[in-house]
């Protein structure tokens, strides 16, 4: 193994830029053109990728960091030589034509078709100025067609899509958003397959020979529609006054989107294409059936800085995701919620009395580890909060597994790592587990598969405090847990009031699945858990 260290690349003339994300987590594999960073200029955000196949050991720069071209920014452990295998050193991807390995694995494979790679050029675009680059409207692996746009660039006068001249697989970008192009400036290679000549190919030489890479062909390019053409004028909807380029406003057409009413995250709010996706993600999510969520009105957008001084500050993925989860949860899912103290007393006594042996394994309880327990008792006790409504709106789905989810606060946002079969596991196990996934949760390195599979969510604020809260249902599940502050309070005993140490527990469900009585017996059932734990080992 060995360690290779990423640096800033070309910016396109920007002098500095600011780091405004770190996508992987230490320890997580990479593959090459796997986004690392993200950066921003005051005129473009663009994605870093990575040169190597390997695994992130550590970033060299934080979130917020200003950095400018060559600076290190990650090392990234790569196998060795020898150890990789003979397709691995392509991964060294920045030079334009260099694809030896593709040449070597051809020959036998592919008798019908043969395949080159083809330089995409900037055509004629009017002028010899340099033109920014505000979008790029493909990825890597893409096939597109002949006319297809490539990527977008804005003057002072207009915006023009970059059509490619050829159709194929786009194997390389060589521009980013920020970069400044000109006429026959490199924009991609595409792999071009074509039908192969009818006799055999005799010559040693191999099929995709590079040659017709490195001799770019005006000739096609040159049939690309003139740029003006591109400019989009079409109507005088209140779209025209949004600031976006002609590939997205096609795609808002194509979708029937208002571009009006999308919020552009891109630089000084150009709407981009995710934006219009997630417009209408979050549309149709919040409208699942005719008669819900089509109506619901717009929150109006306000200019807040005609109020005083602001920033805009870019969301996190995580807080994207909870926010479309969150309204998505909220408008589907009838919701109720329950309240009740359980008296955790004894527990509490119990809880610390294992404080010495706790130090001995090395394992923390907390109140959590019991929740998660008495939760999962509960769930078996009551099979109806372990289901979830059927697409077809006229089954349940009975889960016969019992995994708990549960809230984890993190600086990038809320996640719910899942504690799977949680009613087979005993408080230490349970315990070990809540510290691992909080702090692999906390540093990011929390597995999409670490996150699914949850029957029922528990949400903590206990260590924070508060007295109650109503939590959202995180459907498909049908009901969610939030624990608050536990207090010491008076509580009669028959004869007197006595201190007890009481939990607060607020259980909200989907009502089109439970039933008030459900919750009703539930809660119940988990405060008498709770209340004297001994029946955690029934
Ligand atoms: N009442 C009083 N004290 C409590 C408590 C409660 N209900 N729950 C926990 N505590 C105490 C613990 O006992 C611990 O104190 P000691 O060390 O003295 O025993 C202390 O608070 C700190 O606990 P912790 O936070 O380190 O661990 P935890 O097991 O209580 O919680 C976790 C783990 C991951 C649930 C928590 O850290 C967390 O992230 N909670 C936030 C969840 C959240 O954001 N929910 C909202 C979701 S919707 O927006």
């Amino acid at each position: 193994m060995a360690v290779e260290i990423v640096t800033v690349p070309d910016l396109g003339g920007a002098e500095s830029v600011d780091v405004i994300e770190l996508s992987v987590a230490p320890g997580d594999a990479v593959e090459v053109e796997d986004s690392l960073l993200v950066l921003e200029s005051d005129k473009a955000t663009m994605d870093v990728p990575s040169p190597f196949q390997g695994s992130l050991v550590k970033y060299l720069v934080a979130d917020g960091a200003v950095v400018k071209v060559g600076d290190p920014i990650a090392e990234i452990e790569v196998a060795d030589a020898e150890q990789a295998p003979a397709a691995e050193p392509v991964a060294e991807a920045q030079p334009v034509a260099v694809e030896p390995a593709a040449a070597e694995l051809a020959p036998a494979a592919a008798p019908a078709q043969t395949s080159s790679e083809q330089l995409i050029l900037v055509p004629d675009i009017g002028s010899d100025d340099e033109i920014d680059v505000i979008e790029i409207s493909v990825a890597i692996g893409d096939q597109v067609e002949e006319g297809d746009t490539l990527l977008v660039l804005e003057s002072d006068k207009a915006t023009m899509d970059v059509p490619s001249s050829h159709s194929g697989k786009v194997i390389k970008i060589l521009a980013a958003e920020g970069n400044k192009l000109r006429t026959g400036a490199e924009v991609a290679v595409l792999e071009v397959t074509s039908a192969a000549s009818p006799e055999p190919v005799n010559s040693p030489e191999p099929i995709n020979s590079p040659e017709p890479a490195k001799a770019p062909e005006p000739a096609p390019v040159a049939a690309a529609p003139a740029p003006a053409a591109q400019v989009t004028q079409t109507d005088s909807s209140p779209s025209d006054s949004v600031y976006a380029g002609p590939a997205v406003r096609l795609l808002a057409r194509e979708l029937g989107v208002q571009l009006d009413k999308v919020t552009g995250t891109g630089p000084r709010g150009r709407v981009q294409k995710d934006d219009v996706n997630n417009y209408v993600k979050a549309a149709l999510s919040s409208a699942p059936t005719a008669t819900a969520g089509a109506g619901i009105p717009q929150v109006p957008a306000v200019d807040f800085s005609q109020f005083g001084d602001i920033e805009t500050v870019a969301m996190s993925k995580i807080q994207k995701l909870t926010a479309a989860n969150m309204q998505r949860n909220w408008l589907n899912v009838p919701h109720v919620t329950q309240f009740d103290e359980a008296d955790i007393t004894e527990l509490e006594s119990f809880r610390k009395s294992l404080k010495d042996e706790g130090e001995k394994r090395g394992i923390r309880i907390t109140p959590v580890s019991f929740l998660i327990k008495a939760l999962a008792t509960s769930l078996q006790a009551n099979p109806e909060f372990n289901r979830s409504l059927a697409g077809d709106g006229e089954n349940y789905i009975q889960k016969h597994y019992c995994h708990v989810g549960m809230a984890v606060d993190t600086p990038r946002g809320l996640v719910v790592p899942v504690i799977k079969d949680a009613d087979q596991k005993g408080i230490w196990d349970i315990s070990a587990e809540i510290a691992s996934l909080a702090a692999s949760a906390r540093e990011g390195r929390l597995k999409p598969a670490q996150m699914q599979g949850g029957c029922f969510t528990l949400s903590s604020l206990g260590a924070i405090g508060g007295t109650g809260f109503t939590p959202i249902v995180n459907s498909p599940e049908v009901g969610i847990l939030g624990v608050s502050k536990s207090q010491i309070k008076p509580v009669w005993n028959g004869s007197e009031f006595a201190p007890r140490l009481m939990l607060p527990l607020a259980l909200s469900y989907d009502h089109r699945v439970i039933n008030g009585g459900d919750a009703g017996r539930f809660m119940t059932h988990l405060v008498k858990l709770l209340s004297d734990i001994r029946h955690l080992a029934l």
